[in-house]
């Protein structure tokens, strides 16, 4: 659209000048088995915010509303089992479809978007319950999701899949809050 008003602005010289294209927020989540969780549990699942090639807690993850935001998740993880399907559905994305890249695993679905991945291809999901946000995360990928947010506030984050009993309700490994601040 953006394009298409800088054009025809070009071309007419009469029209209001065009629109500068919105900026993309970008943020990276690395997901991997961490042995650091202690509690004699052994490895669990961890969900950490890359900042400037730099691991940090997931605990609060901080997003712009109002913002179109490219959610980046480079997993790290192998399939979590049992799943179920409806955990692989996209919900909450913009278009309602993800890319969903597959990196090691010898699969390839190429980066054709998907608007959903079966049980047996998931590994962890990223789901923001009270935002309607649900994104599937395959195993051993790089899975890009666009989200937008029309409201800010303090909402609860986690993974859907049941693929780390402690982690699972630990903030910073597989669950924490996640802040929706104005631009
Ligand atoms: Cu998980």
């Amino acid at each position: 659209m953006a394009f298409v008003a800088a054009y025809s602005w070009h071309q007419s010289q009469t029209g209001p000048a065009p629109v500068a294209v919105a900026k993309v927020y970008r943020v990276e989540l690395f997901v991997s088995d961490d042995a650091g969780f202690g509690q004699g549990v052994g490895a669990q699942p961890r969900y950490s915010v890359l900042v400037d090639g730099v691991l940090q807690s997931s605990a609060n993850i901080s997003l712009p509303a109002f913002t179109p935001i490219e959610l980046i998740i480079v997993n790290n993880d192998t399939r979590t089992n049992p799943a179920s399907d409806d955990m692989g559905a996209v919900d909450g994305a913009v278009g309602g479809k993800v890319v969903f890249n597959y990196t090691n695993d010898g699969r390839t679905y190429g980066s054709v978007p998907l608007s959903s991945v079966p049980a047996d291809q998931l590994s962890h999901t990223f789901t923001i319950p009270q935002l309607g946000v649900s994104i599937p995360v395959t195993p051993f990928s790089v899975v890009v999701a666009h989200l937008y947010f029309d409201k800010t506030g303090t909402f609860y984050w986690m993974c859907w899949c049941p693929c780390g009993y402690e982690a699972m309700v630990t903030p910073g490994w597989m669950s924490g809050q996640v802040t929706v601040h104005a631009p």
